[in-house]
């Protein structure tokens, strides 16, 4: 088992509720928390939103996530946070790992979530489910056991991620799973019992993990997670769709409806609310995010004639910051032959400072005060950047210090209000200034004595 959760961290792979926030807008849904594996749902005139929480420490390499929140909108724009409102501790039988999860109102009217959670008996990740009166609970543990377990007939590899879809017959349907192991089950009326035997769904390619079902026009969607280099760069997940005439398949293969994001997973809800399509999904994007740091966000979905979707444009939604380093070109003042300048605005969130499997930028054997600028054809607002440090623990160290520059039309001058340029290992040092707009911004590295420098990633964000 412990080569799973090896593989799963590669792949990256006080349960009062709380008093009602404002939340910030769109995306990412929040910043206050760290936010993951969104589920939606449509209850009345407003959206909710079930997320897990990420609690890594900064510079973490694996999931730390004990509770699972809701937040609520009324137009799909700004979001209410409404606390944790289910943890790990809901579930006796369970003890760790409040991974993604679902909600789905019952025949009897209540509403039933369904969740990943880590239980105390042998294996390790199952399927539970809790039930409360309204989309905001309370919720208590609906069956006091697993839905789904390794001991359950055909189960998949890891029991994990689970989307459950009501038809229009009545009949409930749930499918899960990861490692490449989808499977599929109906439920009886009560919601928390398998009514027939666990499938394994047919044509449902490369399917990695994080399904979520829903039906439009009478065709049933399956999205979900892959991870293959068709659609993602290494360890990278993009979403993939299916659709098919009957729910439990055959599923044949639309495309890619999502790219990669900036953190290694990716996972989808695809909902209607007020006459609008969203996918909602999560990345990297919040200040000091990660891939076990990650933040939910959401963007506008449309449709083709002929039922097929369009790709989303990751806007990072109303309000939300873009990395502008995407679009620049980058020079700097020396690189190492044997190192890569791009590898600075790759999009990549490292996983700590020696983690240059995606490149870097060292300037080895330089030493004193080095740089590295962006440059863009129009001019950019810019008041924010974040700095990875690349520290290989040979030539190249972290920096003694830094200093934020942009091009005023005739010199470099110092950002204006520049917050301190960190220089911590393991982390995305979040620096924050007055809006400079600038065709070109500059990062002055000057290091330790005896050492020289290097940067992993440099996001450069309006
Ligand atoms: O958040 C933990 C796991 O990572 C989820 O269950 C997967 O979908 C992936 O996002």
């Amino acid at each position: 088992m412990s080569r799973l959760r090896a593989l799963a961290a590669l792949f990256a792979v006080a349960l009062l509720p709380a008093l009602a926030a404002p939340a910030s807008a769109a995306a990412p849904i929040t910043t206050s928390i760290y936010t993951a594996d969104p589920a939606a749902l449509v209850a009345g005139d407003t959206l909710y939103l079930y997320t897990g929480r990420d609690e890594a420490q900064a510079g973490g390499t694996n999931f730390v996530m004990r509770d699972w929140h809701v937040f609520s909108s009324t137009d799909g724009t700004s979001f209410t946070g409404h606390g944790a409102r289910l943890s790990v501790s809901s579930f006796p039988w369970a003890g760790a790992d409040a991974w993604a999860s679902e909600v789905e109102r019952g025949a009897d009217g209540r509403y039933y979530w369904y969740v990943s959670v880590n239980g105390n008996g042998p294996g390790w990740m199952n399927i539970g489910v809790a039930v409360g009166d309204s989309p905001l609970g309370p919720f208590t543990d609906a069956k006091g056991g697993p839905l789904i377990s390794d001991s359950t007939p055909n189960s998949s590899p890891l029991n994990i991620d689970p989307t459950v879809f009501t038809d229009d017959d009545g009949q409930v349907y749930m499918y899960w799973g990861s490692y490449y192991g989808l499977r599929a089950a109906k439920l009886r009326p009560d919601m928390v019992t398998l009514d027939g035997p666990v499938v394994t769904p047919q044509g449902v390619s490369n399917f990695w993990e994080a399904p979520w079902m829903f039906k439009r026009n009478g065709t049933y969607y399956l999205a979900y997670a892959a991870n293959d280099s068709g659609c993602s760069a290494p360890n990278y997940a993009c979403i993939r769709y299916a659709t098919a005439s009957n729910p439990l398949g055959p599923w044949t293969h639309r495309g890619v409806v999502l790219d990669q994001v900036s953190s290694t997973t990716n996972h989808p809800a695809i909902i209607e609310f007020k006459g609008q399509w969203y996918m909602v999904y999560h990345n990297a994007g919040a200040p000091g995010g990660g891939n076990f740091r990650r933040s939910v966000t959401l963007d506008k979905l449309y449709w083709n004639a002929d039922g097929t979707m369009q790709k989303v444009v990751q806007t990072t939604g109303p309000g939300g910051s873009q990395n502008l380093a995407l679009s620049a070109t980058p020079s700097t003042s020396y690189v190492s032959p044997w190192e890569t300048l791009g590898a600075v605005k790759d999009g990549y969130a490292p996983t700590g400072s020696a983690d240059h499997s995606h490149g870097a930028y060292g300037n080895w054997p330089q030493q004193g005060t080095q740089w590295v600028e962006y440059q863009w054809p129009t001019a950019q607002s810019v008041s924010r950047v974040e700095t990875y440090w690349f520290d290989d623990d040979l030539g190249i160290d972290l920096p003694a210090s830094c200093q934020v520059q942009y091009w005023n039309g005739s010199a470099y001058v110092n950002v204006p209000g520049q917050s301190a340029c960190g220089v911590a290992p393991h982390t995305f040092n979040v620096t924050t200034f007055n809006a400079v707009t600038t065709t070109r911004l500059r990062l002055n590295i000057t290091s330790k004595s005896g050492y020289s420098t290097g940067v992993l990633e440099w996001r450069a964000l309006s």
